[in-house]
């Protein structure tokens, strides 16, 4: 009775929505200038010389013989799979509880380093979302039907880069658990995914239920270890080459998707034009360092010690990639979001923190970061350090290195450690500025280029005044030879954190981190700062805070840890 209801409410809603009142403007639904689905050598393209492209206008029914089309739930049970009609492409009906896909073949086999996607994408009141992934022909064949994807507002695909257009989060004021908008934010999100997991999201400015067209362009750099990824809407930037480790050069075909779950609502595109620019060969496979090997990390064992066996000479590396892995141990998951460190020992013994993370709570996850900035420091015999103070029940860890080979621009020669340690702030007692003292560094003639690399969390809540240092923002200022640099320790992203959802207070802002991620932190490239005398004077300042219930708890910190790099070139 209930699926009735909701089929004659969708028939009304499809009505309207096929009537001519939706009025695109018409710049938008201009069809480019090759009519039918085609794959093209097009020369002339912005001077830009074999580039390859496929055009799908979606003008003509017969142009449904150019992909292979799924649908699934109520879609599927009604007979509408994805069809063309009005000159667009319906990917999907108002039918509830669906899924809709297309796939096109691969045009060619070239393995290219830039893939350039753009389409319109259209959605209405009710759908959960849209998607996009470039197919691993590798893994999913040169021609078919794309494989199930649950959500397609979140395309997690093996071996495969995928957007996700993420239209409804609704709220949830669930402290633990559940979704994460407890605050209420905007309901509209773009997501990057790779191989078979989500990597980052982001809200956009724009609501994509608005029955509009919008212009969405996608353009993949296959880089040494990974790939840069740029995604436009309406030529606003929602990411800009956003760098995915190791989501290294593939050949790929483009599907799109779209779901409905408990409402539904109607998803069109159209003028899809795939490019490919500049063939490459395929990229050799990174060397593999394994550090530490699944390793029990719990009350009784809070630190993991590895003689690690990097490569002499990283020279011919241009990319190293750290994966850090969290399983369940055979008890069960630490329900605490923990501090953790993973760190690395120089020559004379100097410990460098080359990542740290807060576990989750309660539950695993796989990160993979760029540690390339710590090149000079993972080569040869090393102590690597894996450190986390959990009381109870723990994780299995893993953590290890991939070495891509490949041209740098740039390569990191000496990391320095600048300020280290966790000062209480919010104490006259002991004032901040004691353990931030101003710094010099000598930049010896090999450098290049140098960068500021600053990781701080704040720790302890209430009753410290403003719930600080956890919950609590507050200004800093990096200031290298008197040029100020301005932000806020505040992170706001926490609810969208692909590790998600967690047996905890997950979703909310947080002084610098989140749980269950690695921390990211505030890089500054002070090259053009470097002066006459080849000095750099480095002070940090945080804006002026007091805690009036000093002794009464724990007092907060900022766990610092702050780099400064050289690089040189090739
Ligand atoms: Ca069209
Ligand atoms: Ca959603």
């Amino acid at each position: 009775m209930r699926i009735l209801r909701m089929s004659l409410a969708v028939a009304l809603l499809v009505a309207f929505w096929r009537a001519p009142t939706l009025g695109q403007p018409a710049t938008l639904l201009e069809a480019p200038e090759k009519s039918h689905a085609q794959a093209s050598r097009d020369d002339a393209e912005e001077g830009k010389s074999d580039t390859i492209r496929a055009v799908h206008a979606f003008d003509n029914p017969d142009d449904a013989s150019a992909f292979e089309a799924v649908a699934t739930g109520e879609a599927e049970k009604r007979k509408a799979p994805p069809k063309i009609a009005d000159g667009r492409l319906y990917l999907l009906e108002s039918w509830w509880k669906s899924t809709a896909s297309v796939a096109f073949p691969a045009p060619t086999d070239t393995m290219t380093r830039v893939v350039e996607v753009s389409w319109k994408l259209a959605m209405n009141t009710g759908v959960e979302g849209a998607g996009f992934v470039w197919l691993n022909v590798d893994k999913h064949g040169l021609s078919g039907a794309a494989p199930e994807v649950e959500k397609w507002e979140a395309p997690s695909v093996p071996a495969s880069l995928g957007v996700g257009f993420d239209a409804r989060n609704p709220v949830n004021r669930d402290p633990f658990r559940g979704s994460g908008n407890a605050y209420d934010r905007p309901q509209h999100e773009v997501s990057l995914h790779w191989d078979g997991m989500e990597i980052v999201k982001r809200t956009t400015p724009m609501d994509f239920r608005d029955e509009k067209p919008h212009n969405v362009k996608l353009r993949l750099i296959f880089v040494t270890g990974g790939a840069d990824v740029s995604l436009w809407i309406d030529d606003t930037a929602i990411y800009e080459q956003y760098f995915i480790p190791s989501a290294t050069a593939y050949v790929g075909r483009p599907a799109f998707g779209a779901r409905n779950g408990e409402t539904a609502g109607d998803v069109w595109i159209d003028d899809a034009v795939i490019g490919r620019q500049e063939p490459i060969p395929a990229p050799e496979p990174p060397v593999t360092i394994m550090a530490i090997d699944r390793q029990l990390n719990d009350g009784k064992h809070p630190k993991t010690e590895a003689a690690v066996e990097f490569p002499e000479n990283t020279d011919r590396f241009a990319r190293i990639i750290c994966t850090l892995r969290l399983d369940q141990p055979e008890t069960r998951f630490d329900p605490w979001d923990r501090l953790a460190e993973i760190n690395v020992y120089g020559d004379d013994g100097e410990r460098f923190e080359i990542l740290r993370y807060i576990t989750p709570y309660h539950r695993g996850h796989e990160w993979k970061v760029d540690v390339t900035d710590f090149r000079p420091l993972l080569r040869g015999e090393r102590k690597v350090e894996q450190a986390c103070g959990t009381q109870g029940e723990g994780w299995v860890v893993t953590v290890k290195f991939d070495f891509y080979a490949g041209a740098a621009d740039r390569l990191a020669y000496k990391v320095i450690n600048l300020w280290s340690g966790s000062p209480e702030i919010g104490n006259p007692d002991k004032p901040v500025g004691d353990f931030y003292t101003p710094q010099t560094a000598s930049i010896d003639e090999r450098a290049a280029f140098a960068k500021v690399r600053m990781v701080v969390t704040g720790h302890g809540m209430y009753p410290n005044t403003d719930n600080a240092a956890e919950f609590m923002s507050i200004g800093r200022t990096l200031t290298v030879n008197g040029e100020s640099f301005r932000d806020i320790l505040w992170k706001t992203d926490n609810y969208l954190n692909p590790c998600r959802p967690q047996g905890g207070t997950w979703k909310y802002d947080r002084a610098g981190w989140a749980p269950g991620d690695v921390v990211r932190p505030w890089e500054v490239d002070v090259t053009g700062l470097i002066d006459d005398k080849r000095r750099l004077e480095i002070e940090y300042q945080l804006d002026s805070y007091l805690n009036e219930s000093r002794g009464e708890t724990w007092a907060p910190f900022h766990k610092t840890e702050s780099h400064l790099i050289m690089y040189s070139k090739p």
